[in-house]
C-alpha cells in the first residue's frame, strides 16, 4: 500500500503498489481486504497483464473503514494471484497502512513510554526493500515510527524490534551500532546531497544505559556534532518483548528551518541501524533510501503537518436535570450543556431564582425545565413547588417585611405583632388596621398581599 497524505476519516482510496519480481511476464488478480474484514472494491478493476520484473503495478481500492484505532494501526490483507496458475504470487494477510502524517503533539512526555502517541501516524520500516541486505528478518530488525509537531520542534518515537540490543559507540560512531538516524529536509527542496537546510541526526542508548545524541550533518549557524543530554531524549529497552523504545524531540532551536504549522511540508526519513553479534553494524533498515545508504533528501517522503483532533465519541446522553428547591429555586444541569430553561408558572426566570417571601401565593406552582446539549440531545423535567402559609408564619412575615421598609417604624411592627401573638387568630382587627395603615406606614404592595394573604386564613 502506498502511504496516505489523508488521516483515516478522509481516506478514500487505498493505492496498492506492486513491483513486477518475476523474469516470465505474470497476469493476474489483486484482493484487498480492510482492517473490518470487508473486501474493498476495485476503483477501475483488480485485473493486470504483462507485468514484467522491475514494471510497477497501482491499482487503487475504495476505502470504506474510517473507524480511528489506537496508534491509527490499519491492517489489510493483499493478495495477488496468477491469472494462468491460480497461484498465490504474493499475500501480506497483516500489511499496515502507513501514513505521510504528522500530528500536532499535545501532552508529550519524552519518557520512553509511547502510550502519548496513539494519536500519531505510523510509518512502518517491515519491507525487504526498506532493509540494506535486500532480505527482510522480522526478528532480526522493525520499526515503527511516529513524527508528531510542536510549534518549536519536531517530536519522533520509534518501536524497534531487536532480537539482541548492542550499542557499544561513543556518539561519533553511534550509527555502527543499535541506533536510530532521523534525517530533516525542513525546506522540503530535495537536493543530493544534503543542502544548508538539511540535517541528519542519530540517537543511540548504550549497553550501560548512556543516552547518546550526534549531529551527523548540519549546516552553520546549526551546531554539529555530539550533543547527548542538550536536547529532549529517551531510550528503553524492554529485554521480555526484544523492543527498544525511542522517544525525542528536534528544537527549531538546534534547526533553523525548521518551522511547524498546519499544511506545511517537511522532507523526512528515518533510518535504524542494527548490530548484533559482531563490531560493527550488521544491518539497517530506512523508511526510504537517502539516509543511511546515501545522503539524498530528493529520495524522502514529503510529510504535511496536520492537527487532527479525533473527533469526540457522538453524545447520545441527554443533559440530567435537577430542580432544588424551596428556599431558591436551581436548576442542576450536566456540564456540556448548551442551554438550559427554567420556568416558573409558564414564565422564564433565572436559574438558581430565589424564592422570596409573598413573590408566591400560597397553592402549587409548576417548576419546568429544559436543556438542551451541543449534540442536540434534548431533555426536560418538571416539579411541583408547593407554598404554604398560615397564622404562625405572620411573625416572620411581620419582621421580614419590617427589615425590607414595608412597614415603616418599630412601634407600626409591635402594634401588628401585637395583634398576630395572641393564641386565637383574631384576624378583623389586624386587617383593619392594615387598611388604615396602607399607602403611609405600610407599603401599599405589602398591605395588599397581607390582606390577599390574610383571606385565606379566615375560616
Ligand atoms: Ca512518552
Ligand atoms: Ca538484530
Ligand atoms: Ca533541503
Ligand atoms: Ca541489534
Amino acid at each position: 500500500m502506498l502511504p496516505s497524505k489523508k488521516p483515516i476519516d478522509e481516506l478514500e482510496t487505498g493505492p496498492v503498489k506492486r513491483t513486477g519480481t518475476s523474469s516470465a511476464a505474470k497476469s493476474g488478480a489483486v484482493t484487498v481486504v480492510g482492517p473490518d474484514g470487508v473486501p474493498l472494491a476495485p476503483v477501475a478493476g483488480n485485473t493486470f497483464s504483462g507485468l514484467n520484473k522491475g514494471d510497477v503495478l497501482s491499482l487503487d481500492f475504495v476505502w470504506t473503514d474510517h473507524e480511528r484505532r489506537p496508534y491509527n494501526e490499519y491492517l489489510v490483507d493483499v493478495k495477488v494471484e496468477d491469472a494462468a496458475s491460480g497461484k498465490t504470487l504474493f499475500r501480506d494477510g497483516a500489511m499496515p497502512l502507513d501514513f505521510n502524517l504528522i500530528q500536532k503533539a499535545t501532552g508529550v512526555t519524552i519518557d520512553g513510554d509511547l502510550n502519548d502517541w496513539q494519536d500519531a501516524y505510523p510509518i512502518h520500516l517491515r519491507y525487504k526493500t526498506q532493509n540494506a541486505s535486500g532480505y527482510h528478518d522480522p526478528d532480526n530488525i522493525e520499526a515503527t515510527a511516529y513524527a508528531k509537531w510542536e510549534d518549536d520542534g519536531l517530536l519522533l518515537a520509534l518501536t524497534v524490534g531487536d532480537n539482541i540490543h548492542k550499542q557499544s559507540e561513543n556518539a561519533a560512531n553511534l550509527w555502527k551500532n543499535d541506533s536510530v538516524q532521523i534525517s530533516l529536509d525542513p525546506l522540503n527542496n530535495r537536493e543530493a546531497p544534503y543542502g544548508p537546510d538539511d540535517v541528519e541526526w542519530g540517537f543511540g542508548l548504550t549497553d550501560t544505559g548512556t543516552l547518546l545524541t550526534n549531529i551527523f550533518s548540519s549546516s552553520l549557524p546549526n551546531p554539529n556534532g555530539d550533543i547527548s543530554g542538550k536536547t529532549p531524549f529517551a531510550a528503553v529497552r524492554d529485554e521480555k518483548t526484544k523492543r527498544t523504545f525511542y522517544e525525542l524531540k528536534i528544537p527549531s532551536a538546534y534547526v533553523g528551518h525548521l518551522q511547524p504549522s498546519i499544511g506545511g511540508h517537511i522532507g523526512l526519513n528515518v533510518a535504524v541501524n542494527d548490530a548484533d553479534l559482531q563490531n560493527g553494524r550488521d544491518d539497517f533498515i530506512q523508511w526510504t533510501k537517502g539516509t543511511a545508504d546515501s545522503k539524498n533528501t530528493s529520495l524522502y517522503d514529503s510529510f504535511i503537518f496536520i492537527d487532527d483532533v479525533p473527533p469526540a465519541a457522538p453524545d447520545e446522553t441527554a443533559p440530567s436535570l435537577r430542580i432544588v428547591a424551596p428556599e431558591s429555586v436551581t436548576l442542576l444541569a450536566e456540564s456540556g450543556v448548551d442551554s438550559a430553561l427554567l420556568r416558573l408558572d409558564g414564565t422564564e426566570v433565572a436559574s438558581p431564582h430565589e424564592v422570596s417571601p409573598l413573590s408566591l401565593m400560597p397553592g402549587e406552582h409548576r417548576l419546568e425545565a429544559e436543556a438542551a446539549d451541543r449534540a442536540g440531545n434534548r431533555s426536560s423535567t418538571s416539579a411541583t413547588l408547593t407554598v404554604t402559609f398560615g397564622w404562625e408564619d405572620l411573625p416572620a412575615l411581620l419582621k421580614y417585611a419590617y427589615e425590607q421598609g414595608w412597614i415603616d417604624g418599630h412601634d407600626i411592627l409591635q402594634s401588628l405583632l401585637a395583634k398576630v401573638n395572641g393564641e386565637e387568630p383574631n384576624i378583623r382587627p389586624l386587617l383593619q388596621e392594615i387598611q388604615a395603615l396602607s399607602g403611609k406606614k405600610l407599603s401599599e404592595e405589602f398591605a395588599s398581599k397581607l390582606q390577599e394573604l390574610l383571606s385565606l386564613l379566615q375560616p
